[in-house]
């Protein structure tokens, strides 16, 4: 009886903490290579606002503000010989390497209007597992409501794919857009969309999630549910320890 109890507990905690585990999500696009079509060149062959070192999108490090002047930032212009013959819209192509489950994708952005930086019109990305079939565009939302002048502002696009290759594009509202990292988090995809596009054959490899850009605020969703399974896994874990507790307690 004493060995089936232990057994019993030992595999509450072990699934409550597979649950914990199974929660998380990973930044895998720290390091991840990319190509920035975007950064200005005047005539003279000078590029302002460059990305220095090649890695400042996916070094994992944040500017300390919204300032211009931060060389964390990588500077977007809309007159660039790309984006003026891209409709206005620069872009990142991301690569993470190899094909991860995606969750979601963040672009930070500096918002600093003073200076003639804003916050783009429009953050859209299409996804890619093979880099041939490509997603249609899925639209990010900005993290709060109402951005405050002055400050970086996260955009948070929902992917729920399977997905290696990811591009950015930056809808321009002014002249400049300033970008100081970009994300891709890795977890467990919520596949609603998969079993609902499953009468597709199956063919493609990448999910084509819906081109969306609601109206209401469902930005907050995803992280509650997360939120949810990690407290219940706690509150699990720690029934189970109080319980073992009681158990051993008694057999005293
Ligand atoms: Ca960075």
């Amino acid at each position: 009886m004493k060995k089936l109890c232990a057994l019993v507990l030992t595999l509450i905690l072990i699934s409550a903490f597979s649950v914990y585990a199974s929660a998380e999500t990973e930044n895998v696009a720290i390091g991840a290579s990319y190509t920035v079509n975007g950064i200005y060149t005047d005539g003279d062959g000078k590029t302002y606002y460059p990305d220095e070192n090649g890695d400042s999108l996916t070094n994992n490090v944040f500017a300390q503000s919204a300032s211009y002047s931060d060389t964390e930032f990588v500077g977007l212009n809309v007159t660039s010989e790309f984006t003026g013959g891209n409709g206005g819209v620069s872009t990142v192509e991301l690569d993470l390497g190899k094909v991860f489950p995606i969750t979601e994708a963040v672009a930070s952005c500096s918002n600093l209007n003073s200076a003639g930086i804003s916050l783009p019109g429009d953050v859209y990305v299409t996804v890619s597992a093979d880099g041939e079939s490509w997603s249609e565009p899925i639209y990010g939302e900005f993290e709060v409501d109402q951005p405050v002048d002055g400050e970086v502002i996260k955009s948070i696009v929902q992917i729920n794919a399977e997905v290696r290759y990811i591009t950015f594009n930056f809808v321009h509202n002014t002249n400049w857009i300033f970008i100081d990292e970009l994300q891709a988090f890795a977890g467990d995809i919520d596949d609603t969309e998969k079993t609902e596009g499953s009468e597709d054959g199956g063919e493609q490899s990448v999910q084509t999630p819906q081109t969306s850009k609601p109206a209401t605020d469902n930005s907050d969703t995803a992280q509650p549910d997360t939120d949810w399974i990690y407290l219940t896994g706690a509150a699990v874990s720690i029934a189970a320890l109080i319980a073992a507790i009681i158990y051993r307690t008694k057999k005293k």
